[in-house]
């Protein structure tokens, strides 16, 4: 069994500067995390921006200087979210890849998202795997509920293999509409992941919020990887919020270390996902 990947994925879309000062929004403070993930053991940041105001964007100019000033800073593989927020529309979306990015998430369906609902058309999923195709961008299929599996099977049929042909996806666990962040559940995808997606196909995992924890617990146990962060948890334990993502990758870190799986560098991450500069 390889050792554990880790994914950090910083700010994302959701969470309110205002109400959690740690949260890197700028250029500077997400250069500042992935620095201190990177060496904490994190081998892929899942990127989102935020505008000068702290709002999520999609702008493009922004999106770009971020890829530099991530390639400049550190070797972590540098994937962008064309999941936005869900106020974003398709079009920007998926412009996201004109910032050529190592990789970029690509969801697998719709779901309802607390009291919003995340939009993914079957179609615009479609576009969005043929694009990063042609762009030799390695995507990384977000599933948040157990049809999201069938779906990505029918997309592999229907329209081929990513670049690289190997697959990796992310179970995203613990959104209010989507399906629940316990072992039990990460059992049932991971199951699913082995019966319908391609041999050899990668996954992660991450709980939201309070389900961080044994979502982590449970990955590790069925040779999964890992996804932390604060897009995902900004608690780091009971009334104790979290200092920074470090602290987050630290600890997943710690505990691939105890499941005999110490993380896997930058370099070997390439290799695992077939990225384009592996070699
Ligand atoms: N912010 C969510 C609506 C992704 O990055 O691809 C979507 C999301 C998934 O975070
Ligand atoms: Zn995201």
């Amino acid at each position: 069994m390889t050792g554990t990947l880790i994914t950090v994925a910083p700010t994302g879309a959701e969470v309110d500067k205002a109400e959690v000062p740690a949260l890197p929004v700028t250029l500077d403070e997400l250069v500042d995390t992935a620095v201190h993930c990177e060496r904490a053991g994190a081998s892929i940041i899942h990127v989102h921006l935020r505008d000068d105001a702290a709002r999520p964007t999609l702008d493009p100019v922004r999106l770009r200087d971020a890829v530099a000033a991530l390639r400049d800073t550190t070797d972590l593989i540098v994937q962008l979210s064309t999941g936005g927020s869900v106020r974003d529309e398709e079009a920007a979306r998926l412009a996201v890849l004109d910032a050529e990015p190592d990789m970029a998430s690509c969801t697998m369906g719709t779901v309802n998202f607390g009291g919003d609902v995340f939009m993914n058309r079957w179609d615009f999923i479609v576009e969005l795997h043929e694009r990063m195709l042609e762009r030799a961008v390695v995507p990384e299929y977000e599933l948040f509920d157990l049809g999201h599996v069938a779906a990505l099977e029918r997309l592999l049929e229907r329209h081929g293999l990513p670049f690289g042909e190997h697959v990796h996806v992310d179970f995203v666990l613990g959104v209010p509409g989507g399906a629940a962040g316990d072992a039990s559940t990460v059992t049932a995808f991971a199951e699913a992941v082995r019966r319908y997606l391609p041999e050899g196909t990668t996954f992660s995992a991450t709980g939201i919020g309070k389900t961080s924890l044994p979502v982590m617990f449970a990955s590790l146990a069925h040779g999964g990887h890992l996804r932390v962060g604060m897009e995902d948890t900004v608690s780091f334990a009971r009334r104790q919020p979290v200092t920074g993502n470090d602290q987050l990758v630290a600890r997943a870190a710690y505990a691939a270390s105890l499941a005999e799986r110490p993380v896997i560098s930058t370099v070997e991450a390439r290799k695992l996902l077939r990225m384009r500069d592996a070699d």
